[in-house]
């Protein structure tokens, strides 16, 4: 499904006169990228900041990027539950009680009030029941019973949200969702199986970080409505950004669904409910670390786990959905590219995150020799393209921290593009890490001076030792072009 094609139609005019809701003043311009993979998608992580700030908690959303709401309103927002234009009507179902109207501007065609009252249950029953997630914490009978509530509300652009009322302990909230009048039924369901798993991390531990929460209820779409894949229209950030940290709270965090997916394919859908378990068991902000605990209480190790995931986005076919992923975002960016040789370079990586370093021969063909210095928590591994687009380990894993020297003969001949992965399997800090590359017994067809350098569209054409420093010094400033990009 791709939401652009469905909004575009008509909600621009409406962008116009709007004014009186709550959103229609904190919206930028409509353009189509913003919406697509930058856009305010929920009001959910804004509200958290909001609620969080009572209690003292630093703002996790950046306030200050273009699209950004303003907190006066959120704060409003989250205040009191939304008081509907028209007559009240309520639409009840076994767990919950839908809250609509027919009149004024939070009218709503009664055919998604039943759309929503299905998928409701639906959610219901796969969150909770199913994959054994505590039920909403009750509402002291606000919305008319002690049944959760939902209630549509004119939105612009975001899908709806979850809001927390007024704690009941350290780390819970009672909570009721507000659904966007505009959306289709995929919308909906999507929506609904998304901001229900935000009710229930109310009810778990509200404190977690966003990006936990944001990557998870992603994660959850899929879980609930797998034919739906409108997470699809996120990945393409995180395949363009494979330097920024897992635990970023940026908008990535809707990308990044494909982390939690990559441990729920290897360790079964369980792992993600273990972790929520494990820190939802006391306030404090807890996800990353609970993630490498609970992998290792499932017998894996963190540092290859992290790093399997990594490789994974490269290797795409190691995903379920691997092949929708190729055809959506071809694959993933690389950090810097060789083609000249010898060569040195130096990189610097955070936790959690990779470079993928890509070696093109020049002409001729031999072997290919990276001699890969190794650093604190690094772990690299070698992979060649043995089809267009389908890559293969053909050298394993360095030790964590280990240094390694990668040998892959039939470069130029069986394999014409090697990509030596890099990850920084720790849960915090950075890693500065250097390496060098050659290429052994050569066979050049013609030319015997094979040079240019391309560096992330950058090229550089310093020879000898003075290559030293040459890409991956530029990643630096290829991440911070990376965040810019992310908050546009
Ligand atoms: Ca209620
Ligand atoms: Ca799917
Ligand atoms: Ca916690
Ligand atoms: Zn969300």
């Amino acid at each position: 499904m791709r939401r652009l094609s469905f909004l575009q139609g008509w909600w621009i005019p409406l962008l116009f006169v709007a004014g009186t809701a709550v959103a229609g003043s904190w919206q930028s311009g409509p353009d189509r990228d913003v919406l697509h993979t930058a856009g305010i998608r929920s009001l959910t992580p804004w509200i958290l900041d909001v609620i969080r700030a009572e209690e003292g908690i630093r703002p996790q959303m950046d306030w200050s990027r273009p699209d950004a709401p303003d907190w006066e309103e959120v704060a409003r927002l989250a205040a009191s539950r939304p008081t509907l234009s028209g007559p009240e009507l309520i639409l009840e179902t076994q767990h919950a009680v839908v809250h609509y109207t027919l009149e004024g501007e939070d009218a709503v065609a009664e055919d998604l009030v039943t759309t929503a009252a299905d998928a409701i249950e639906y959610v219901w029953t796969r969150e909770i029941t199913q994959m054994g997630y505590p039920a909403p914490l009750p509402d002291d009978g606000r919305g008319g019973s002690d049944k959760y509530d939902f209630y549509f509300t004119k939105q612009f652009m975001t899908y709806g949200y979850t809001s927390g009322e007024a704690a009941v302990d350290d780390n819970s909230r009672p909570s009721y969702i507000a659904l966007a009048t505009w959306m289709g039924v995929e919308e909906t369901q999507v929506t609904v199986s998304h901001e229900f798993f935000h009710a229930l991390h109310m009810t778990m531990d509200y404190k977690e970080p966003t990006w936990w929460l944001e990557e998870t209820a992603t994660w959850m779409e899929d879980m609930v409505y797998d034919d739906i894949n409108d997470y699809y229209n996120y990945i393409p950030q995180a395949f363009n950004n494979p330097e920024t940290p897992i635990d970023d709270n940026s908008n990535i965090v809707y990308a990044y669904a494909i982390y939690p997916r990559s441990l729920s394919e290897r360790f079964g859908v369980d792992i993600i409910r273990d972790i929520w378990f494990a820190t939802s068991a006391s306030p404090d902000p807890e996800a990353l670390f609970y993630n490498a605990q609970v992998v290792e209480s499932y017998g894996a190790d963190w540092p290859t786990t992290i790093h399997y995931f990594r490789e994974s986005m490269l290797d795409l076919d190691r995903y379920e959905e691997g092949d929708a992923y190729a055809a959506e975002v071809g694959e993933v960016d690389m950090s810097g590219t060789f083609n000249t040789y010898p060569g040195n370079a130096e990189g610097t990586l955070t936790h959690t995150a990779a470079h993928m370093v890509e070696f093109l021969p020049p002409s001729g063909y031999g072997t290919l020799q990276i001699d890969f210095g190794g650093g604190h928590d690094l772990i690299a591994s070698v992979f060649a393209e043995v089809a267009r687009g389908d890559f293969e380990e053909i050298a394993t894993d360095t030790p964590v921290g280990g240094s390694k020297v990668f040998t892959v003969d039939g470069f130029g001949d069986t394999y014409d593009r090697v990509v030596m992965v890099v990850t920084q399997t720790a849960l915090d800090g950075e890693t500065t890490y250097d390496f060098s590359f050659d290429t052994l017994d050569w066979t050049d067809g013609g030319s015997t001076d094979p040079s240019g350098c391309s560096i992330s569209g950058r090229t550089s054409s310093r020879s000898g030792a003075g290559t030293a420093l040459s890409a991956l010094f530029v990643l630096g400033i290829g991440l911070a072009a990376t965040r810019r990009r992310t908050r546009r």
